[in-house]
């Protein structure tokens, strides 16, 4: 995957609430092009496979019961230096200190239940990408 991709969700209780449309709406504001996108539901197993890197950590398991919780928007973005700006646009993890006009400060109801994910390396955001789509979903 060219290194200007970024992999996103759409987390459930932004989804649940009706918030993926505006979401998507403020991602192509922000100059980002939609190279794959889907709707799907992880099980919490599979949820503990992306979120392995954190397997560790005490918010692990709730995690990955969150995040197994609804459906999701997976998607692929395209943006030179993607990956720092969608991370920009999403905000901090913790809505109470996201910026003014970020999406998580828009659309976040706590730190785990926080609206939409944004992979933190052009590496991770490879193998996140490929952990949703198929080569030729990648457009
Ligand atoms: P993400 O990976 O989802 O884009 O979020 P992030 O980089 O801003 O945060 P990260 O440290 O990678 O944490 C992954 C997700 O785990 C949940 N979390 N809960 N209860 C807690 O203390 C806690 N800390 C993190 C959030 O859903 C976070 O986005
Ligand atoms: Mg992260």
């Amino acid at each position: 995957m060219p290194t200007n991709r970024t992999f996103t969700m759409i987390k459930p209780d932004a989804v649940k609430d009706g918030h993926s449309g505006a979401i998507i709406k403020m991602i192509e504001e922000a100059g980002f092009r939609i190279v794959a996108v889907k709707k799907t539901q992880l099980s919490a197993e599979r949820a503990g496979e992306f979120y392995a890197v954190h397997k560790e950590r005490p918010f692990y398991n709730d995690l990955c019961k969150y995040m197994s919780s609804g459906p999701i928007i997976p998607m692929i973005l395209e943006k030179e230096n993607g990956v720092a700006d969608f991370r920009t646009l999403i905000g901090a993890t913790n809505p109470a200190n996201a910026d003014e006009g970020t999406i998580r400060k828009l659309f976040a109801k706590s730190m785990e239940a926080n609206a939409i994910h944004g992979s933190d390396s052009d590496e991770n955001a490879a193998i996140e990408g490929n952990f949703f789509f198929a080569h030729i979903e990648q457009f």
